[in-house]
């Protein structure tokens, strides 16, 4: 005799139970209780309102919870503009409310029918892959300015992957699926220049690549190869665009005027200053916080939004902090850290926070994508730090870079 398993039962059973391992109740029985209690009315509510699509697909998805309300307003934003005006059903409203793997879209950066419809995608992740996750993804600066809620839907909907040294990861000109943020491994980042592939940049256990082509729908922009094993995290298309480029949406409103005003950036096309402020992400130090430090490697640039940021330099290694110069000052709209960056150096002096301190912060691939055209402006203003420096010192920027 043949027993048939109901569909659904084993995806209801398995998220029971990852909710339970999660939760730690004390009381099961009762924790239970609460579960299937607040499934089915969260079930019937999203009935009432007609979103079929969710229940259909429901039963044979896995669950996954919150701790807090859902922000829906915070997801669908204040971005009239871009937004379709279709309702959007909350579908998690507590901690016992299920979110679903598979849910409405609410926002659609682009109009783009297709990834209006999608549903919401969650791989249910254990303790100790949350928090590998969690560490990889905290300098991305990508997901700097998510909500707690955006970043949670994020994390919930990466995946890891295992790469082995050789693989290729993204190959130019190729559609885009995924965006990868890296938890170890390293990578290089090839470019065709006239048919031929020329190494231009790598990844050292560090940092994310694959946005481009996720953010602007276009092809790859590059093919990124692993020099190791490795491994990756990796964000679906659908919900980068979902998440990010409507995130991006609000920065673009947030930091078009300031950006305007920089005289850095006079060079760019305003299409090109808008990428800027896509990468760009905004970074809070409080009063005698070091920013950057003399003589660490560099992989950011700095332009500040808010309050003032000294630099110091100190003389040689021997020097203690106590010792170093102040050199300048930089206040609203003015940039910092990118001379290590232009002389792919060691950082020439320190930057410390004057009274609570806002930056705007790019990550060096960025950097070296998007501000070749302001590259005029940056090297007149470290011909001027050379003068000073050779003035205050006797000695060039080299000499310092090399005592650093
Ligand atoms: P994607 O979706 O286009 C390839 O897929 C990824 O390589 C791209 O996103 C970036 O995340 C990453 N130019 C273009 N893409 C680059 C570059 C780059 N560096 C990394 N990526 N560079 C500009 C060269 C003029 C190299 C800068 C170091
Ligand atoms: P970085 O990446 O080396 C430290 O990190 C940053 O301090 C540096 O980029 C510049 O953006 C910034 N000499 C060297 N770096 C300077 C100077 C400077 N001023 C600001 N920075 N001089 C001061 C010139 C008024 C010359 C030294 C005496």
């Amino acid at each position: 005799m043949s027993i048939e398993i109901p569909e659904g039962l084993t995806e209801l059973l398995q998220s029971f139970t990852v909710e339970v391992l999660r939760n730690q109740p004390g009381d099961l029985l009762e924790f239970a209780l609460q579960y299937f209690t607040q499934l089915r009315e969260s079930e019937s509510k999203e009935a009432a309102l007609g979103n079929d699509q969710n229940s259909a697909n429901r039963t044979g998805k896995a669950v996954n919870f919150v701790e807090e309300a859902m922000q829906i307003d915070s997801e669908n934003g204040e971005d009239d503009d871009d937004e379709d005006d279709e309702e959007f059903v909350a579908p998690v409203i507590n901690r016992f409310v299920r979110r679903t793997s598979v849910c409405a879209e609410a926002f659609n950066p682009d109009d783009d029918e297709e990834e209006d419809k999608e549903p919401r995608i969650t791989h249910p992740k254990s303790d100790e892959q949350r928090r590998r996750l969690q560490e990889a993804c905290k300098d991305i600066l990508l997901f700097k300015n998510l909500d707690p809620e955006q970043m949670s839907q994020v994390l919930d909907a990466m995946f890891e992957k295992q790469v082995e040294a050789g693989e290729h990861v993204i190959d130019q000109d190729d559609d885009g699926d995924n965006f990868y943020v890296i938890e170890r491994g390293t990578f290089d980042i090839f470019l065709k220049v006239d048919g031929a592939e020329r190494n231009v940049g790598c990844y050292d256990n560090r940092g994310s690549f694959g946005e481009l082509a996720l953010m602007y729908n276009t092809p790859r922009a590059a093919t990124i190869v692993a020099t190791s094993p490795g491994a990756l995290w990796c964000l679906d298309r659908l919900t980068f665009r979902r998440i990010i480029v409507k995130n991006n949406a609000e920065k673009r409103k947030t930091y078009e005027a300031f950006i305007e005003t920089l005289p850095l950036l006079t060079s760019l096309e305003p299409s090109e200053r808008m990428k800027v402020v896509d990468v760009l992400s905004s970074k809070i130090y409080s009063h005698g916080e070091q920013i950057i430090a003399q003589g660490d490697l560099a992989d950011s640039f700095y332009i500040v939004e808010s309050g003032e940021v000294r630099i110091t330099m100190k003389r040689n290694k021997k020097d203690t902090e106590s010792v170093a110069m102040e050199i300048a000052m930089c206040s609203r709209g003015q940039y910092f850290g990118e001379l290590a960056l232009v002389t792919n150096k060691p950082r020439a002096a320190s930057a410390f926070a004057v009274g609570d301190v806002k930056c705007l912060v790019m990550d060096i691939q960025a950097f070296e994508r998007l501000l070749g055209p302001c590259m005029n402006i940056m090297k007149r203003n470290i011909a001027n730090y050379e003068e000073q420096l050779v003035a205050l010192f006797g000695s060039s920027i080299d000499t310092m870079h090399e005592t650093a």
